[in-house]
């Protein structure tokens, strides 16, 4: 922990997560970009009260029971969640068996690289699209984001998008794939076009979906996983957590704590 703010600093969460960004940054894990990104997923968080809504609550079971059923679900990491979650994304990867997939949208090889590196480092033991290993292209995209591994992303079943850009989300939808983003504002083109958008933090989201598939997971019944994905609403979900900022009442009562 730095030794530059006191453990008492009302918010020293926050504080700690920037510092991992920047030092993320600094270590060449995250895109400069990336920082003004994160900017934004804290403003959003500050109106959704910074904590778990009971709809991204009930996004993260249906994402966990999605997870559950996949035959081949990826973790597509970019330089953020890299930065801030290395350790969460190697567990979930552990717990669902979901492979591992380097994907950016400011491409960039040594950065790829530091965040193989990263996630290695926090346990996993294989990681997808680096370097030459994305060798398959989704035609529909334009952005550098169209190049994925051919054992990973390109034949997914199920993909999960940390903090993502949007084009490529819709891109995989078309593709006949099962998108589970995870996107502090409700609003985003990602957000919208997923079937599963968690508007949560991923701090909390990905720690959320670990327990969560463990529990679901002792369940050992297939038909009520089923029965929880098609009970789920993407639209109305999205809608809820838009009301909650539109309240105020959530960043009201985290205002009121903060005094
Ligand atoms: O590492 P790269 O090259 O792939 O670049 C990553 C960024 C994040 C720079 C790139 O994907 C980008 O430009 O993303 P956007 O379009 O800014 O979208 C990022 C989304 O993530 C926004 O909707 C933010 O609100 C949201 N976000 C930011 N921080 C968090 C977050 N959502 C959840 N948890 C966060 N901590």
């Amino acid at each position: 922990m730095s030794a530059q703010i006191p453990t008492n600093h009302p918010r020293l969460k926050s504080l700690l997560v920037r510092e991992k960004l920047v030092n993320g940054f600094m270590r060449g894990l995250v895109a400069g970009e990336g920082l003004i990104a994160h900017g934004r997923g804290e403003a959003f968080d500050y109106l959704l009260g910074e904590r778990t809504t009971e709809f991204a609550n009930l996004a993260i079971i249906t994402a966990s029971a999605s997870l559950l059923l996949a035959r081949h679900p990826v973790i597509s990491v970019n330089g953020n969640a890299a930065a801030i979650c290395a350790k969460e994304i190697v567990e979930l990867g552990e717990v669902t068996s979901a492979l591992l997939e380097v994907n950016l949208f400011h491409r960039d090889e040594r950065r790829e690289r530091s965040i193989e590196k990263e996630l290695i480092k926090n346990g996993a033991r294989k990681v997808y699209g680096v370097g030459s290993r994305a060798s398959a292209r989704i035609s529909e995209l334009q952005s550098e984001r169209r190049r994925v591994d051919p054992r990973g992303i390109y034949v997914a079943d199920v993909v999960i998008v940390p903090l993502e850009d949007g084009d490529r989300a819709e891109a995989l939808v078309k593709m006949g794939k099962k998108i589970i983003a995870i996107d502090l504002n409700p609003l985003s083109r990602t957000a919208k076009v997923a079937q599963i958008t968690i508007v949560d933090n991923i701090t909390r989201a990905l720690p959320a979906i670990v327990s969560m598939v463990r529990q679901l997971r002792c369940l050992k019944d297939d038909a009520r996983l089923t029965k929880i994905i098609k009970g789920y609403n993407n639209k109305e979900n999205l809608a809820q957590s838009l009301r909650i900022i539109q309240r105020g009442k959530n960043a009201a009562a985290l205002s009121e704590k903060l005094q």
